[in-house]
């Protein structure tokens, strides 16, 4: 028996007691172990590993350091008791476990009572295992197995038993303390009637593209296992999933099912985009140095995978999202589903001032006739010092007819700074 669970360790499935070659090689069928929860489990409670099945019994491991009456009592808190070996079978069972987990010392379930160790459950005292010399001291009052020999005894102790206090101390020998302490937790009924199944944590990935790969992945979901005692179990495979491709958009319910429940959780499978173009551009396309792209008025014209489109004025990004630094022609990237466009727009540097180079052509005006700035140049001059003339791009005022004989301010503005001059108005 010890063998087999040596090839089980290296291999690290219990389940390989089910395969034909393992079969074979077992001679007593009607007691081998079978792993009851599932591979991949989070531990519950005080680091338990999995439950072992023999003969109808339950067997789990706990490396936990309590006092003896704290370990009982866990154990009865979920359902079972501290192991009772009352037969060879047993013992090798628990050995086997033992040398998979190992810790240095375990608690069993016996207590002297009168003297005398007497199992938790009554059973008949009568086969042990005791280690040389043992049991040796009436204030040892509980029971526990060595995994290894203990080097203080000098003796062959290894899964043997020993009386000891409930403390798990002797003296100071530093091969016990609770610090090198277990304990071994035995159910005597069938403990694995699941009871509920939810999710405890959902999928890194609940949204999906409606495309070729448009496949359920559960990486990261664990399941909730609730068993009739009470037993919790956290599964992280062993599951089966349906559906697990995606065929229709929108949100979707995943049905999620593990030894006969279900349970299950909504993805959303969203339109795959294919390419985004510009369909309408901006309102503003001009801008000076310092200013933010401004995405008022542009339309986006998205076509998605399955070749429908979509005109959409909102739900894209755009780059750069900060301040527009450089002058001249400047690229704005849209991005839309991961698909980009891009057009240019034009950033003009900021002007700090602004002043009259030539005046126009014609100074000298009738009433009712309007100005005309033909042949007027302005001066720029920019935020960085650098200057321009120029002779369009400017408003002025006033723009209608003039009706005021005399001196008639003309106002020049470009790029929100103004200069003046004054024409004159005959009757
Ligand atoms: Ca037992
Ligand atoms: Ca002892």
């Amino acid at each position: 028996m010890k063998q087999f669970y040596s090839v089980w360790r290296h291999i690290g499935l219990y389940a390989a007691v089910l395969t034909g070659a393992f079969a074979v090689a077992l001679t007593a069928a009607a007691l081998h172990p079978v792993k009851v929860s599932a591979l991949g489990n989070v531990d519950p409670g005080y680091g338990a590993d999995e439950r072992i099945e023999m003969g109808g019994h339950y067997y789990q491991v706990f490396n936990q350091g309590l006092r003896w009456e704290d370990a009982k009592a866990y154990c009865e808190s979920i359902g079972g008791h501290l192991v009772t070996i009352t037969n060879q079978e047993e013992e090798t069972l628990i050995e086997d476990l033992l040398s998979i987990h190992g810790g240095v010392n375990y608690w069993m379930g016996a207590q002297k009572v009168n003297g005398r160790m007497a199992w938790v459950t009554g059973e008949d005292f009568s086969f042990a295992n005791w280690g040389p010399g043992q049991p040796d001291h009436s204030h040892e009052t509980c029971l526990m197995m060595y995994t290894y020999d203990n080097p203080n005894t000098g003796g062959d102790d290894s899964y043997q038993w020993n009386d000891l206090e409930p403390g798990g101390t002797y003296g100071t020998e530093p091969w016990f303390g609770l610090d090198h302490f277990g304990f071994i937790c035995e159910w005597d009924y069938n403990v694995t009637t699941l009871t509920s199944l939810t999710i405890k944590s959902l999928p890194q990935k609940t949204d999906y593209y409606l495309n070729s790969d448009a496949r359920l992945n559960t990486s990261g979901m664990v399941l909730k296992a609730t068993y009739s005692d009470g037993y919790v179990s956290y599964i992280k495979s062993g599951f089966t999933c349906s559906p697990v491709r995606f065929t229709r958009l929108g949100q979707q319910k995943v049905t999620v099912s593990y030894k006969g429940h279900s349970t299950g959780f909504y993805v959303t499978v969203n339109r795959e985009v294919k390419s985004v173009a510009l369909r309408t551009k901006p309102n503003k396309q001009v801008y000076f140095m310092g200013e933010k792209f401004d995405p008022v008025g542009m339309k986006l014209r998205v076509t998605y995978t399955d070749e429908t489109t979509e005109e959409v004025t909102e739900g894209f990004s755009y780059t750069p999202a900060g301040t527009l630094a450089t002058a001249g022609q400047q690229k704005i990237v849209v991005t839309c589903g991961g698909k980009a466009t891009g057009f240019d727009v034009t950033v003009k540097k900021a002007v700090s001032s602004v002043a009259i180079r030539k005046k126009p052509s014609k100074l000298s005006y009738a009433v009712g006739e309007s100005f005309e700035s033909a042949g007027m140049i302005l001066k720029v001059t920019y935020a960085d010092n650098t200057a321009a003339e120029i002779s369009d791009g400017y408003t002025y005022t006033p723009v209608g007819k003039f009706t005021t004989v005399g001196q008639q301010k003309i106002v020049v503005t470009y790029s929100g700074k103004s200069t003046r001059f004054y024409v004159t108005v005959n009757s």
